[in-house]
């Protein structure tokens, strides 16, 4: 399956840095992504093109980061019928309070799930918690990834215990 199955999308290139966690994620789980720069305002037509064409393509969810006036998740979200995760991205001036408010504050109607200000890596795993629910093989892969996270507290605690 090559496919591409979660689509990431960032409002510009300086948000790559943060939103490399979710590709990396996806990577682990050996799942294709496709990424792309769609910003809200500076490239609208595009982002109204890729929103309405995303799920034709095979995409099965879309992670979208922005930072600022971070519209891009919401008006991305009101154009598909896919989950969508938003990514607050961390700003200057704010520290992407701003980013974040923009984002988890949708109307009724209109989801978006909202992370952590910056955790682009709980987006990917959402993202595949999702893919998961059609896909026994994905769960069984998160739950060990469950099991390794557990463990390596244990190893921490270990560590203190010597
Ligand atoms: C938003 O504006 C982007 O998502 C980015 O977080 C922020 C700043 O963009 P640049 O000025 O760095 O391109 O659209």
């Amino acid at each position: 399956m090559n496919e591409p199955q979660i689509g990431i999308i960032m409002g510009s290139d300086s948000d790559l840095p943060t939103m490399q966690a979710a590709i990396a994620v996806c990577e682990d789980f050996e799942i294709p992504v496709e990424v792309a720069i769609v910003s809200a305002h500076r490239t609208p037509n595009r982002m109204v093109e890729y929103a309405q064409t995303a799920h034709h393509r095979g995409i099965k969810v879309i992670i979208a980061g922005a930072g600022g006036a971070a519209h891009l998740p919401g008006m991305v979200a009101s154009l598909t019928p896919l989950p969508v995760i938003g990514v607050p991205v961390a700003t200057r001036h704010l520290q992407g309070v701003d980013s974040l408010y923009s984002i988890v504050q949708m109307p009724g109607g209109i989801p978006v799930a909202t992370v952590a200000i910056g955790n682009a890596k709980n987006a990917g795993l959402l993202a595949v918690q999702i893919l998961g629910a059609t896909r026994p093989e994905l769960r069984d892969r998160v739950e060990r990834y469950r099991e390794q996270l557990a463990a390596s507290v244990l190893e921490k605690q270990g560590r203190l215990d010597e």
